[in-house]
């Protein structure tokens, strides 16, 4: 029988996606769960499953086309039974349905903090053809960001600004949904471009040209980037040109917007783990008994999630449009991950009441979906705090950059073994370096210190927290 594709609820806040490569062609045979396409949202770039295994019969979808939530993509045909079809349809609805409320739930502070973006979106989306139109749009959307959506906020900073956009709201635009996403891209108020097409119609130039003016007059370096001219390499030598992948495109996005807003301080110190690391030592068998490998970051996102609730600004994101601090009652961590595709960072959820040995399962699952391609955008949002250890690499310290909306960012580096003066005598000590990046407009220096060295003492003092929290 025929079974129909469709593009799943991707995120709570997500209606719609970009075809960026088919992974299978007509005729092909297809497992249950094999990828088939692979696509790019607002959020970040993920690749389709199949629910059913059988063979593609046809394709709907050719690259770069927008598609929606609930369009048919692919079309199989599978050796199951008509009646069968229903009853797993039905369930396949219900589960994308529980997994959209539990997305809903998982993001409802973030949706709280970005209400007009899903509704631009829609506004988008209802007029997605017209390549001239004027539309009453609310500014909003074009100031929110994400660490992985790479998107550049053109926040006011005082009052004056915020009634000044509040007069924008009602000022009409002409400008093509391409257009529009292109300023949302490059951090531009739509509202404050002068159109110089037809009709005052705003095009990519205009865009283009606000945003390096508003870098400029800021005296970032992004313009400097855009202006800079390259040398011609080639009278050096033989050289390659190859185009940035979608990926490293957000990443570079995000870093560069995250690096010109937040004015980042660094913040050092170090941990005596040789205690901790006997303790893992001895519970790794038990944990591997359980399917999970016991490992630092596993330790380190539940000492993070403690010290999240002893110290709730590092919890917190800065609303400097509204001068707020939005506090944050839940304590999701988001994870580092060193993918072949560029760094991705899913979001370990409600981590202060999960065990290490959920914590050690779930971060392993999500590593590897990163690693698979099979992250899906739901999993890497709704971060408050992040960690990145490259300690299985190497290194003795850095300095990450935070991902914003948060205000702080872990990072851990390689544990060694050092001598340290104990009882007037040098004793060997496994020893972590740990680094702190955070967020100086919201945490003062001292705050940072006293955060770290919580961290520290928590892991210097392994049995206080280790089996605290609820098995999920
Ligand atoms: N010091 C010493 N060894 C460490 C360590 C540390 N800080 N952290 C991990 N290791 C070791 C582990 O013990 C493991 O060793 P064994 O294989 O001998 O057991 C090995 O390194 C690999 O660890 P892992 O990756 O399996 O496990 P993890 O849970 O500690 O890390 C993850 C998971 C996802 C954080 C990691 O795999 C990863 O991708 N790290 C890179 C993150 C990154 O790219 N950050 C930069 C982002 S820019 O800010």
């Amino acid at each position: 029988m025929t079974r129909e594709i469709k593009l799943p609820e991707i995120a709570s806040n997500i209606d719609h996606a970009t075809v960026l490569a088919l992974l299978v062609s007509v005729g092909d045979k297809v497992e249950k769960d094999q990828n088939i396409i692979e696509m790019e949202s607002d959020k970040a770039t993920f690749e389709l499953p199949t629910n059913y295994a059988g063979t593609v019969k046809e394709i709907k979808v050719g690259e770069g086309d927008d598609v929606k939530v609930g369009q048919v993509v692919m079309i199989l045909e599978t050796e199951d039974e008509e009646p069968g079809e229903p009853q797993q349809e039905e369930q396949a609805n219900d589960e994308s349905q529980q997994k959209q409320q539990q997305a809903k739930e998982h993001t409802a502070e973030a949706e709280k903090e970005k209400p007009e973006k899903k509704e631009e979106d829609k506004k988008e989306e209802s007029k997605p053809q017209q390549s001239e139109e004027t539309t009453h749009q609310k500014p909003e959307a074009e100031k929110q960001d994400d660490p992985e959506q790479g998107q550049v906020k053109d926040k006011k900073q005082d009052k004056p600004d915020v009634e000044e956009q509040d007069n924008e709201e009602h000022k009409e635009v002409a400008a093509s949904p391409s257009i529009r996403r292109l300023a949302r891209e490059l951090g531009v108020n739509i509202y404050r471009v002068e159109g110089t097409g037809p009709y005052e119609r705003i095009t990519s130039e205009d865009v283009k040209a606000y945003a390096k003016d508003m870098v400029k007059k800021s005296g970032g370096s992004a313009a400097e980037q855009e202006d800079y001219e390259m040398p011609d390499f080639s009278s050096f030598g033989q050289v390659e040109r190859k185009p940035l992948d979608s990926i490293r495109q957000k990443i570079a996005t995000a870093m560069s917007a995250s690096w010109q807003n937040i004015p980042h301080v660094f913040h050092f110190d170090k941990a005596d783990v040789t205690q901790l690391e006997a303790f893992r030592k001895k519970y790794s068998k038990h944990v591997e008994s359980q399917g999970a490998k016991l490992t630092v970051t596993a330790i380190l996102l539940k000492v993070l999630s403690k010290a999240l609730e002893a110290f709730p600004k590092f919890n917190a994101s800065l609303d400097m449009a509204n001068a707020e601090i939005i506090y944050k009652k839940y304590y999701n961590i988001g994870v580092a991950v060193d993918t072949d595709r560029g760094l991705l960072v899913p979001v370990i959820r409600n981590v202060n009441n999960k065990s290490i040995v959920s914590l050690s399962k779930e971060l392993g699952e999500l590593a590897e979906k990163a690693r698979n391609k099979k992250i899906m955008p739901d999993d890497m949002q709704g971060g408050n705090m992040a960690i990145s250890n490259l300690g299985g690499i190497g290194g003795t310290n850095f300095t990450p950059i935070i991902y914003r909306p948060n205000v702080a960012i872990l990072g851990v580096s390689r544990t060694t073994t050092e001598p340290v003066f104990i009882d007037g005598e040098f004793k060997p000590r496994m020893i972590l370096p740990l680094s702190l990046s955070y967020d100086h407009r919201l945490i003062d220096g001292a705050e940072a210190a006293r955060f770290l060295r919580w961290i520290c003492e928590a892991l210097e003092n392994p049995f206080l927290m280790m089996f605290e929290g609820g098995e999920q």
